[in-house]
Parts: C-alpha cells; sequence; structure tokens
C-alpha cells in the first residue's frame, strides 16, 4: 500500500523498533522497511522513542466569560487558540476543555456557547468537553444531559465541593451522580470541603493574614482529605466511576488506595504542580508568590512531593494532567488583580484575589519524560504513555481512536530524540513556550528532553522548537463511556433503592 508518510526506525513505547507508516491520518501499518512512493513523506527517527500523542484531560481555556469571572475581573492568559498552539508544542494532541454552566443557566446553552467560541478561534488540538454541573435542575439532568451525552459526545461532567459560585449539595451530587451512571458517563469531582475553606479563609482574613503563602493554610490537607472520603462514599453508593481531580497529598492518596483495593470505581489524578513544586515557592519576594496560587495549593515540604511520586509509580494515579489554567503575572486582571503596590515599594495583595491557577498544559508531558523516565529513572516509557496518553484515552473514552501506536488510530505521534538529553535546556517561558502568559511555574526547571516532532493525525503540527500548523485543523471528538475497567455491584437490595431514588 502507499502511505502518505512514513516514521522509519521509531522505538515505539521504548518497546520496540519498527517502521510507522500513516495513511490519510490514520496509523495503516507497523512493519519493517516499509516501501515508500515519491509522494511519501519520510521522517527519520533513528531509534528515537516515540509515543502517543499526549491527552490533556483537564485544561482551561477561555473560561473566563461566565458573569461570575467578568464581575470578579479576571481574564485566562489562554484562548482555546494560543492553549492548543502551547498544548502541542509540547506533544499534546488532544485536550479536553470545560463548559461550565452558571447558576440559573442552561447547561446546553453554555455547550453551544463553547462550541461557538472554538469555531470562532479554531483549534491546533482535538478536543471535547466536560459539563460542569453548578445547578443540576430536573431540566438539566433529565433533558439537557442526557442530549448531550447521546447526541453531543459529552461523556463527563465535573462536580465542584467547594467555591461559592461551583458548590453543589451532597444531595445534588448524589443525584447528578445517578444520572451519570444512567448515561454512561464519568464524574470528575474537584473535592475540597467548602465550608472548612471558606471559613480558614474568612478568619485568616478578618487577621490580615493574606499575603500568597496564607493560601495553602487556608486549604489545609483535611480540607481535601474529608471532601475525598466523601466523594468516594458517594460514588460507592451510585455504582458510579469517579476520577477524583489534581490530588495534592498523601492522605488523599491512602483514601484512594484502600478504594481501589477493594475495587470501587475511583480513579485519581494529579498534576505537575504538586509532583515538583513546594509550598515554599508562595513565600517568593515581590509577590511572585502569586505565581503559584492554585487550589488545592501547593504543599508544605519536599516529604509531600515524593510520596506523589510513589502514586505515580504505583497505580494510584490512574492520569496525569496539567490543570492549565493560567493567568498573567504583571496584569491586573491575573495574578495582580486587587495588588498595590506602597510608596516604599512593599507589596499588598490579597490571595482571596489572586486567580487560582498554574500554566503547564505544554510542560506537561517534557517534565514527566524529563523528571520521571530520565533523571529519577522511577517509570519506565510505558508507565509514562499510561498517564500521559493511554489511560486519559480510555478513563474519556476515546480508545483505542486516540492514545495507542497500533494500526487504526489516529497518528498523533510524538518523537523524542536522544540528542536531547545530551543537550539539556534551563527552561525560560518566553523563549521555549507557546502560550499566552508571561511565565512558567518551571522557569529555571533543567528538561533533559523535550519533544522533536509532534504530529496530529499524520500532519507535522511541532518541529524542532516551531508550530508548523494552525488553529484550523482540531477537531471536536465526541467520546464514548469510560473504556477503563472497574467492578459493579451486583444487585441486592441497593439496586432496588437507587433505583427509587
Ligand atoms: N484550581 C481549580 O480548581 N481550577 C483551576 C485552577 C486551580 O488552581
Ligand atoms: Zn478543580
Ligand atoms: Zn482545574
Ligand atoms: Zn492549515
Amino acid at each position: 500500500q502507499e502511505f502518505d508518510t512514513i516514521l522509519r526506525n521509531a522505538n515505539v513505547n521504548g518497546s520496540f523498533i519498527c517502521d510507522i507508516g500513516i495513511k490519510r491520518g490514520i496509523i495503516a501499518s507497523l512493519g519493517v522497511e516499509l516501501v515508500a512512493t515519491e509522494n511519501t513523506r519520510i521522517i527519520e527517527c533513528g531509534g528515537a522513542v516515540v509515543t502517543p500523542g499526549g491527552i490533556d484531560g483537564h485544561v482551561h481555556l477561555s473560561q473566563d466569560r461566565s458573569p461570575r469571572a467578568r464581575e470578579a475581573g479576571y481574564v485566562s492568559a489562554d484562548t482555546v487558540e494560543t492553549g492548543t498552539r502551547s498544548a502541542v508544542a509540547g506533544g499534546t494532541t488532544t485536550v479536553i476543555l470545560f463548559a461550565e454552566q452558571s447558576r440559573g443557566q442552561s447547561l446546553k446553552e453554555q455547550v453551544e456557547a463553547y462550541h461557538a467560541l472554538v469555531d470562532d478561534q479554531g483549534s491546533y488540538a482535538d478536543y471535547g468537553f466536560h459539563a460542569i454541573i453548578t445547578d443540576p435542575t430536573d431540566q438539566v439532568l433529565e433533558d439537557e444531559l442526557p442530549r448531550l451525552a447521546r447526541e453531543g459526545g459529552i461523556m463527563s461532567m465535573k462536580l465542584f465541593l467547594t467555591y461559592k459560585h461551583m458548590r453543589i449539595t451532597d444531595r445534588q451530587v448524589l443525584l447528578a451522580l445517578k444520572k451519570a451512571r444512567e448515561l454512561g458517563m464519568v464524574a470528575l469531582v474537584h473535592a475540597e470541603n467548602g465550608d472548612l475553606v471558606d471559613l480558614f479563609t474568612e478568619h485568616l482574613e478578618a487577621r490580615g493574614l493574606t499575603d500568597p503563602r496564607y493560601k495553602a493554610v487556608a486549604h489545609p490537607p483535611e480540607a481535601e482529605t474529608e471532601a475525598v472520603h466523601r466523594a468516594i462514599t458517594f460514588s460507592s453508593v451510585m455504582d458510579t466511576p469517579m476520577l477524583i481531580v489534581h490530588v495534592s497529598i498523601q492522605q488523599s492518596m491512602d483514601v484512594i488506595r484502600k478504594a481501589q483495593s477493594l475495587l470501587k470505581p475511583v480513579f485519581a489524578e494529579t498534576c505537575p504542580q504538586y509532583l515538583l513544586l513546594g509550598r515554599e515557592n508562595l513565600d517568593r519576594e515581590h509577590f511572585c508568590g502569586a505565581k503559584f496560587v492554585c487550589s488545592p495549593p501547593l504543599r508544605s515540604d519536599p516529604r509531600d512531593v515524593e510520596q506523589i511520586w510513589r502514586g505515580i509509580i504505583n497505580g494510584t494515579f490512574t492520569i496525569f494532567s496539567s490543570d492549565h489554567c493560567p493567568y498573567r503575572f504583571n496584569d491586573s486582571r491575573g495574578k495582580k488583580l486587587g495588588y498595590t503596590c506602597d510608596g516604599d515599594g512593599t507589596a499588598k495583595g490579597v490571595f482571596t484575589k489572586i486567580p487560582n491557577g498554574l500554566p503547564g498544559v505544554e510542560t506537561r508531558l517534557p517534565l514527566l519524560f524529563s523528571e520521571g523516565v530520565l533523571k529519577r529513572r522511577c517509570i519506565d516509557v510505558k508507565r509514562f504513555v499510561e498517564l500521559t496518553s493511554e489511560n486519559p484515552a480510555k478513563l474519556y473514552g476515546l480508545y483505542p481512536k486516540k492514545g495507542a501506536i497500533q494500526v487504526g488510530s489516529d497518528a498523533d505521534i510524538v518523537v523524542w530524540h536522544e540528542q536531547e538529553t545530551f543537550a539539556p535546556k534551563i527552561l525560560d517561558h518566553d523563549r521555549d513556550l507557546h502560550d499566552g502568559c508571561d511565565y512558567s511555574p518551571y522557569d529555571g526547571i533543567t528538561f533533559w528532553n523535550w519533544p522533536r516532532t509532534v504530529l496530529l493525525r499524520g500532519r507535522v503540527v511541532f518541529d524542532n522548537g516551531r508550530v508548523t500548523s494552525d488553529s484550523r485543523h482540531g477537531q471536536f471528538l465526541k467520546r464514548k463511556s469510560c473504556g477503563l475497567p472497574y467492578q459493579r455491584r451486583m444487585g441486592g437490595e441497593w439496586d432496588v433503592l437507587r433505583a427509587a431514588i
């Protein structure tokens, strides 16, 4: 057969070397010495490791259009266009964004608005949506959500247990989970105890303890661990697959591990910041601590970071996502919202006003490859692929179209040459990255590798440090149900009761 492109001598997932033949954007053949015609583009890999395009299941782009965001006055540093450009430049060819319902508004209309937004800006990467439910009315649960799942291919919902404008009650969580089970959707949960965080925050504010470092005090580990336990309990009662997003601490991992060992349908995600950045970053001078404000916050000591690595290695974490949520630092509509500078130059900022979130969609893959596979040598390429591509594809109903290098899959491929490892680079945001932000929390960190070439459905979208595509090629992905194995409960009184709720 004729191929549009052949990747020669590719070390697939670090496990075997072959040629990859691509036709019409699909992997058509894996073999040795595949035959090229005069029209075939040859990409010589020379034994370089190739992995499937990254899938980032947790990316906030242009998520600043709600009435609440407008009122608060912050603006996302990335649009869908700049954020997905940044994604492909770091080897991520698929992102799942959030379509956020505002209270009192229809979920369906919000999803349509996000579709229109992406149609307008375009996307460099393939993309899907999670539906954030902040107001689970009958209309939303009985009419809109079933339509979005069955016709719209939106097979995941996100629920919040914290944030005044997002959180729903325990009763609402239970009802949403029951609906998720019926529709074959997976539920993502932001697990922090909202009352606890609000109370701590109010007390800190009343005492004038408002520097960025108090963010970590306001969100103690217990707030996370309690909510993780509660969420898992609800998932178990409703027999609904659940992903606990951005797990930041050992105590939460323990709760998750226990549930997993009992075969409960519980999956977990962690993010680069919890693997690499300690709480001391919040103390950086000249208000630079604000660059590191996110929630859950960066945790106290380096030990926590070591423990999160254990969860990466031992399988507690199913996926590794960025939680890319960028705000510019030198910007009164970004990290410096509500910031003033005294005459003597002392910074006065209030952590409650600093918008939450760090950029990271572009650095996610290179960081895990560099730190996990190369420096610590604590995971192999196969585990790297599971965490960054294969498992997200399975969890979010995209496998095996995405998340695999095999015949029939989309030709989304990342090429990692060993030469990059011999020329490590110290990250410099302005020189190296392609997002709309003005800093990276990983500035100054040495990267031992970076993707040389990235393909999205057979098209080279990034090569030798340059984005070689435009935003007109990303396609919306209609997704299926969760394809990761989990055990369903068997019959009994619970089913009768559940059916009756
Ligand atoms: N925390 C969230 O829950 N969402 C976006 C960014 C963040 O830090
Ligand atoms: Zn969250
Ligand atoms: Zn998030
Ligand atoms: Zn084009």
